[in-house]
């Protein structure tokens, strides 16, 4: 008799505290709230794993996160991008209450995700991290500056969501969404862009400290042995 174990529905390609963080904190939920396997899988970009052959089979732009599963013909397929993958995972498992079904509701968290992925990481976090990605190879003296304007695209960006969270539980009201696991990984970014988050965000900083008192978002925390302040 076969002892194999039955293969997981999900495999998770992440990094620790990369944007991957937030769906692996949803798929933490769902595992502890309705049962959903999922195995997370390291792939270190500080120690180059997102540029090997075997990462690059998977996702060829090299980035993380990435979701394999399998669709209802029983074929693997591999998902890129966060916001996709957590929209995904929400209209997967509707039974989770992930995915609202008011149109109003559902696109307001589609528009916070696209914000954060675009504006918030790409033309701000990534610049602050990533300058040289936004310039010639050549072009070192242009890196503090570029550093520079991402650092105030964050800013302005942070201080719209501290307004918007007066009076608010979580990012879009009294419950908690998709958007609540990506803003754990934007504060912690924050921090890491040279920015006091908690003294300059305390609404930001409340909701993360909340947010972290679930179990399953300090489990993946630990897992992922990360500091978020
Ligand atoms: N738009 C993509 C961005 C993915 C992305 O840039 N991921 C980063 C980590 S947060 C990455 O893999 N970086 C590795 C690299 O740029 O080499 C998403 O939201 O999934």
């Amino acid at each position: 008799m076969s002892t194999a174990a039955a293969a997981p529905l999900y495999r998770l390609f992440h990094s620790p505290g990369a944007c991957s963080l937030a769906p692996h904190i949803v798929l933490e939920l769902l595992a502890e709230t309705h049962g959903v396997s999922y195995e997370p899988v390291r792939v270190v970009i500080a120690d180059g794993a997102n540029r090997k052959p075997e990462y690059l089979a998977i996702n060829p732009r090299g980035r993380v996160p990435a979701l394999a599963f399998r669709d209802a013909g029983g074929t693997e397929q591999i998902l890129t991008e966060s916001t996709a993958i957590l929209l995904f995972l929400a209209g997967r498992h509707p039974e989770a209450g992930l995915a609202p079904t008011d149109p109003v509701a559902a696109i307001r968290i589609v528009e916070f995700l696209s914000w954060l992925a675009t504006t918030m990481h790409q033309t701000g976090v990534r610049t602050v991290f990533r300058p040289e990605r936004f310039t010639t190879g050549t072009d070192k003296a242009a890196h503090e500056g570029i550093a520079e304007q991402g650092r105030i695209t964050v800013r302005t960006g942070y201080a719209e969501l501290e307004a918007s969270l007066a009076g608010r539980r979580y990012a879009l009201g009294e419950t908690f969404s998709l958007v609540d696991a990506m803003l754990v990984v934007h504060y912690r970014w924050g921090n890491r862009c040279g920015i006091d988050m908690r003294h300059d965000y305390p609404r930001f900083a409340a909701l993360v400290d909340r947010l972290r008192a679930i179990p399953a978002v300090a489990r993946v925390i630990a897992r992922e042995g990360i500091q978020v302040d």
